[in-house]
């Protein structure tokens, strides 16, 4: 596998001071669970610091200095969210408090206004419970239909199906691009080109693909992306809505409150423009401005350089697991498919099981159902564990993984 992009991880992790710590008196932390959150590095606590210590203030209110510091470091950040993904028009970027809550802003503001009883929405059956659960309280509520696109054995969406499934009476395709539970690539293109030949809109999940690959919503052909800073090095609380101008300014508001109205009497009120519209209340300021360092972080480091060195880990990973009596590892055959994650199984040992060991070893992973439990009921398992990497991950950490799971075997005695 090629080496040959640009990424000096010794002097990455130099800038994450958790990375460092020992946990379990004494073991050195191995931290593999970037898929449920990422590090911070320190250039992102210090820009939080930063607007705390000096200019502190609400925003969009204000005429005092404080605040008008604040509104512009505010939308300065909302600018580099719109260029890291290529959009267009920074308006078309919402802030919310991450993709559970920028999925459920669409389902509300557009499904509520857009959709009647018969219109089928459809997703997949790989879909993370914040694009599911949405979409089943609008379907109980106002009568739409949801329709799901199976999974395969091989970890892939069943696209034969999708093609029968995506029909005249879609309106919606909601769909991850990455799925947090096995890693898989979706071929989200073609979804998109099946939805379009409808006339449906689409909405990406991007929570677990806009850390680890490059974006561009110019190109890609959706309506609507959604994804977490805290899963790229930014704050948690804070989550990115794009849509396209034209949709979002012809949807309702999804929160009523401050900040979103153009005018109130006791009558009715009016709505601000985009994206305003979209954000009502006092914003997670100091998490945005944070978001916006994170997003220089990923831009030194370049985007490519991180799916290269992602895919070089997960390539080394999979050889390593591969070798590990009793092992199933669940999802792709191939790095070049998965977005670094890498869901496995011991037989005969709990998840949970491994997951408390690799903890006492120093390795931290998730062992659950991933807030995916229709892909586990596709796998026949109550729950998996799942290794999962990021920029400042290295190959000795998977060393130590592959070690922490041989002691779980030898704990348990497993033979085969
Ligand atoms: N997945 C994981 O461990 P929030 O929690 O709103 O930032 O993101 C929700 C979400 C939506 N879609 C996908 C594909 C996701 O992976 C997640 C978050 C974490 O896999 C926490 S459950």
């Amino acid at each position: 596998m090629s080496t040959s992009y640009q990424l000096d991880v010794g002097k990455i992790r130099r800038d994450f001071p958790t990375l460092k710590r020992d946990v379990n008196s004494g073991a050195s932390l191995v931290y593999l669970d970037n898929a449920a959150t990422s590090q911070r590095p320190v250039q992102v606590m210090a820009q939080i610091t930063r607007f705390y210590r000096d200019h502190n203030s609400n925003i969009h209110r204000g005429i005092h200095t404080l605040s008008v510091e604040a509104t512009e470091m505010f939308e300065t950040a909302r600018s580099k969210v719109g260029q890291f993904i290529n959009a267009q028009d920074s308006r078309e970027i919402i802030f919310t408090r991450g993709t559970t809550e920028s999925i459920n802003l669409v389902v509300n503001s557009w499904g509520r206004k857009f959709l009647k009883p018969g219109d089928e929405v459809v997703i997949s059956e790989l879909e993370h419970h914040s694009n599911i659960v949405p979409w089943q309280m609008l379907r109980d509520s106002i009568g739409i239909e949801l329709r799901y696109i199976p999974m395969l054995d091989n970890g892939h969406l069943d696209m034969e199906t999708a093609n029968k499934i995506i029909g005249p009476k879609t309106k919606m395709v909601s769909i991850t691009a990455v799925s947090n539970a096995l890693g898989t690539i979706v071929p989200v293109d073609e979804v998109i080109a099946l939805a379009k030949k409808q006339e449906a809109l689409v909405l990406i999940d991007c929570a677990q693909s806009v850390p680890h690959m490059a974006v561009d919503v110019e190109s890609l052909g959706a309506d609507f992306i959604a994804f977490s800073a805290h899963k790229m090095l930014g704050p948690t609380g804070v989550g990115v809505l794009w849509g396209k101008l034209n949709i979002l300014e012809s949807m309702d508001p999804f929160l009523g409150g401050g900040d979103m109205i153009l005018t109130v009497n006791m009558e009715h009120s009016t709505w601000a423009e985009v994206p305003s519209k979209f954000e009502a209340g006092t914003p997670n300021i100091g998490g945005v401005i944070g978001f916006g360092a994170a997003i220089d972080y990923l831009n030194d480091i370049g985007i490519d350089n991180i799916r290269a060195h992602e895919m070089e880990l997960t390539g080394y990973a999979l050889q390593k697991m591969s070798d590990i009596p009793g092992i199933t590892i669940f999802g792709p055959d191939t790095a070049e498919e998965r977005c670094g994650v890498i869901s496995f199984a011991l037989e005969n040992i709990h998840p949970h099981d491994i997951g408390q060991i690799l903890d006492d070893n120093g390795v931290a992973v998730r062992a659950g159902h991933h807030c995916a439990q229709p892909v586990m009921n596709f796998l026949g398992v109550p729950a998996t564990v799942r290794a999962s990497f990021y920029i400042y991950n290295t190959k000795e950490e998977i060393d130590a993984l592959v070690s922490g799971l041989l002691v779980a075997i030898d704990l348990f005695g497993v033979k085969s």
